[in-house]
């Protein structure tokens, strides 16, 4: 294992469910942290509680991903000690509603494209020329297995997620001639916010995505992103699916 002390690992949606998971168990392996999100104050309370647990140096910072000026220039402004960044966890992502595409609603449209796509693109731009200029980094991307099944009403989701695999592996082509590497964690169900955020804070109907199934909790997404991020700079972890034993596809799940 590779080790990550010392590393500088700059995680998006870093306030909640995967991204939180992936600034803990990264700590826990002495890494250095750059936490961003848009929730400020729960990347403070994070950073808190990891400077207290393993002394973990963090730098936190609110930030959309959408707005790529405020991106670049939040990149480009990071104390000295955090602005060599070896690992990028692009994980910020949201769905917003679950409706067939002729009932969808333009601006939950944009703002999935927006954060899920640009956004991935826009930090993504913001971070690589350092990797390519010290050659080495780590672009590690939260798919889903919605970019790789389409399921009824998923439409524009579905879309932004099939996106991200494609620039996945456009970026896996594009640096094969340098030591970067790029992987891609598609996980099934995670029992996060992520429903909450979908159905727009309606817990009932949020509960019930994980109705009757054991869902994955967050840390089980963290630790493969950890696995990956920590095999010999010579092996690089292309693309993972983690599903409950619950689910088989988007389409099948065992309810109980
Ligand atoms: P959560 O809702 O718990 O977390 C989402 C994170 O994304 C939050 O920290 C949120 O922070 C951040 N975020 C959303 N919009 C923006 C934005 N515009 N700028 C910056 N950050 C933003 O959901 P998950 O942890 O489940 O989601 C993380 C990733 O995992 C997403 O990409 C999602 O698509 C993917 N995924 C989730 C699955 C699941 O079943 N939960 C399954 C497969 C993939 P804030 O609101 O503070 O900005
Ligand atoms: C989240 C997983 O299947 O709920 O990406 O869309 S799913």
């Amino acid at each position: 294992m590779s080790s990550l002390i010392g590393k500088v690992v700059f995680i998006t949606g870093a306030s909640s469910g995967i991204g939180a998971a992936c600034a803990r168990v990264f700590a826990g392996q002495g890494a250095v942290l750059v936490l961003t999100a848009r929730r400020h104050a729960r990347l403070t309370t994070l950073a808190s509680e990891l400077s207290a647990k393993y002394q973990t140096r963090c730098f936190s910072g609110e930030l959309d991903v959408r707005q790529q000026p405020q991106v670049e220039q939040f990149v480009n402004n990071l104390p000295p000690e955090f602005a060599s960044i070896d690992i990028l966890i692009n994980n910020a992502g949201l769905s917003r509603g679950l409706d067939p595409l002729f009932d969808g609603e333009l601006e939950d449209w944009e703002e999935m494209l927006d954060t899920n796509v640009k956004g991935l693109l826009y930090v993504t731009k913001a971070i690589l020329p350092g990797m390519l200029v010290r050659q080495s980094g780590h672009i590690i991307n939260i798919g889903s297995i919605a970019g790789r099944q389409v399921y009824p009403s998923g439409n524009v989701y579905c879309a932004s997620k099939f996106a991200v695999r494609a620039l996945t592996q456009g970026l896996l082509i594009d640096l094969v001639n340098t030591p970067i590497r790029v992987t891609e964690v598609d996980p099934g169900m995670v029992e996060t916010e992520f429903s909450l955020v979908r159905f727009r804070g309606d817990a009932e109907r949020a509960a019930q995505t994980y109705r009757g199934l054991t869902p994955l909790k967050p840390n089980d997404i963290a630790e493969v992103v950890l696995f990956a991020a920590t095999r010999p700079a010579y092996v690089n972890i292309s693309e993972v699916v983690v599903l409950p034993t619950d689910q088989a596809s988007v389409y099948h799940a065992n309810r109980k």
